[in-house]
């Protein structure tokens, strides 16, 4: 069956599939982000906030991904770690304008990269690829996405591939090209 599998990707008719994990705190936009991703922009859905977890599908770059899309709400976010054995990229979304809880952001985002099943990685001494998505920044009370690296210490990390987009899930900005790179990440994983 394996070997079927490679057979068909290698073919092209089948499409690698991988699994992101998306977090964050709860109102990010994690649930507005997948929405996009998934309709590419053409329904527009009021969101709810999310209850344990969803799980929804897309494609890009030649992969199936199969997105969980993690309650953000501080009593849901030990069920995160039950995910991080088997997932291949992770798409850390930010409210760019949630000032008041960018240290919580942060320490979410250090306990994650720092628990050893996101360390390993299959075949190369990094971890996992982590796509931070610094969302809403179309609001005015939203801070410059210097002040989100500074403020997530993002330069500080040396263990895993990151990558910090600007976004704004209402419309789509940022989506595709934050996307796109983990992609490319996944893909040179080798998973
Ligand atoms: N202005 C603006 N609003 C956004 C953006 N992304 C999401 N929102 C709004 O933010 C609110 C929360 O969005 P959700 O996607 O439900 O947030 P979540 O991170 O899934 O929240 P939990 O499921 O509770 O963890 C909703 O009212 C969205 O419409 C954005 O880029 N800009
Ligand atoms: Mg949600």
């Amino acid at each position: 069956m394996k070997f079927w599998d490679s057979f068909l990707t290698w073919l092209k008719i089948k499409k690698k599939q991988a699994n992101v994990l998306i977090v964050g705190l709860d109102n990010s936009g994690k649930s507005t982000v997948v929405q996009h991703l998934q309709s590419r922009g053409k329904r527009s859905e009021v969101t709810v906030p999310t209850i344990g977890f969803n799980v929804e599908k897309f494609q890009n770059a030649g992969l199936t991904l199969t997105a969980f899309d993690m309650s953000g709400q501080s009593k849901y976010r030990p069920l995160w770690e039950r995910y991080y054995n088997d997932c291949h990229g992770v798409i850390f979304v930010i409210d760019s304008s949630d000032t008041m809880r960018m240290a919580v952001a942060c320490n979410e985002l250090q306990l994650m990269i720092q628990h050893p099943e996101m360390v390993k990685n299959r075949s190369t001494t990094l971890g996992v690829p982590i796509l931070i998505l610094a969302n809403k920044s179309d609001l005015d009370s939203a801070i410059p996405i210097g002040q989100v690296r500074a403020e997530l210490r993002l330069d500080d990390i040396e263990t895993h591939p990151i990558h910090l987009e600007a976004s704004n899930a209402l419309t789509g900005v940022g989506l595709h090209a934050g996307l796109q790179w983990l992609s490319e990440q996944i893909i040179k994983s080798n998973f």
